[in-house]
């Protein structure tokens, strides 16, 4: 769906000036694509202030002038990936809500690394699930990962030990720890994923380097709980949002950068492994204005 795709152009500008029916559904589109209520206000406020009484010549002036204010905004929380393997190894945990995509987007991150170079493990503390752990199998064989793994109802907390053991011992580079997709208000599964930590940081304060939340763009506004709970209990050190290959316009990264914050590290665009890119905020925005 195009962001101005109900956008009539000739209509909303008879006169080719900026009058209050087009500013409403300026806001409204703006809304529709998940940026929240108040940067939608705060854009039309700027859009009003810069234009009014001028000509516009055409659509995609606007479009131009939308690109540009949401890419400013973005920009201060882009994160290079590459940041991912600034510690050797490098210990990270990935978390988020049932099906965001956190399985494949480890499958992916792998895949970038391991072509890259590094000596990648994938440790399975989704022990909630038995396809889960071979789910997280079949993409380390796939891309080439080494895997550590627990039977099927052991403590996710002690893979997280174990696959920290592995890196030590192996001289991985990086470690991605997959976790069981939990709802909020699963508190037996929150209070695991909170041991995760408490186990990690026993065999050395600094781990886990990394806890990267993944999200998901057809999520919308729920999206911004799952910041909140997820910050409760652990420090969430960057985000990737999944799913923008769908409708979806994940303009809802303007509402979580603006409450929290976050910096942004990749957005995933498909199911395959070549299907991660860096989160590029000019490339970002042109999408969420024309996708
Ligand atoms: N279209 C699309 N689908 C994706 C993307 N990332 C993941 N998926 C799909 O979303 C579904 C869930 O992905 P998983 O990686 O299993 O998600 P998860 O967060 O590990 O799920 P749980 O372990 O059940 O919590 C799968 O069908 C994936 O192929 C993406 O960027 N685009
Ligand atoms: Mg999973």
């Amino acid at each position: 769906m195009k962001f101005f795709e109900n956008f009539n152009f000739n209509n909303l500008f008879s006169k080719k000036k900026i009058d209050k029916n087009l500013l409403d559904k300026f806001e409204e589109l703006l809304i529709e694509s998940d940026v929240g209520v108040q940067i939608a206000s705060d854009l039309k406020e700027k859009f009003k202030k810069e234009k009014i009484g001028k000509e516009i010549k055409d659509e995609k002036e606007i479009f131009d002038f939308l690109g540009d204010q949401i890419s400013k905004i973005l920009s201060p929380y882009e994160r290079k990936l590459n940041d991912l393997c600034k510690n050797s190894p490098s210990i990270i945990v990935v978390a988020g809500v049932n099906g965001v995509g956190k399985t494949t987007t480890i499958g992916k991150l792998g895949k970038l690394f391991t072509d890259n170079g590094k000596k990648i493990v994938f440790g399975a503390a989704d022990t909630f699930r038995a396809a889960a752990i071979d789910q997280l199998e079949l993409w380390s064989k796939k891309i080439g990962a080494d895997f550590v793994k627990s039977d099927i109802g052991t403590d996710p907390a002690s893979v997280g030990y174990k696959t920290a053991k592995f890196v030590e011992e192996n001289k991985s580079d990086i470690a991605f720890i997959d976790t069981a997709g939990r709802l909020q208000n699963k508190k037996n599964l929150m209070e695991e994923y909170k041991k995760i930590f408490t186990v990690l940081k026993k065999i050395d304060p600094e781990y886990p380097h990394e806890t990267i939340l993944i999200l998901d763009a057809t999520t919308g506004q729920n999206a911004l709980n799952q910041v909140e709970e997820f910050k409760k209990v652990s420090k969430v050190t960057g985000l990737i949002l999944t799913k923008l290959d769908t409708s979806a316009k994940g303009g809802i990264l303007l509402a979580i950068t603006k409450k929290y914050s976050l910096p942004i590290i990749a957005v995933g665009m498909g199911e395959k492994e070549s299907d991660l890119h860096p989160f590029d905020p000019i490339r970002f925005s042109k999408m969420l204005i024309k996708n």
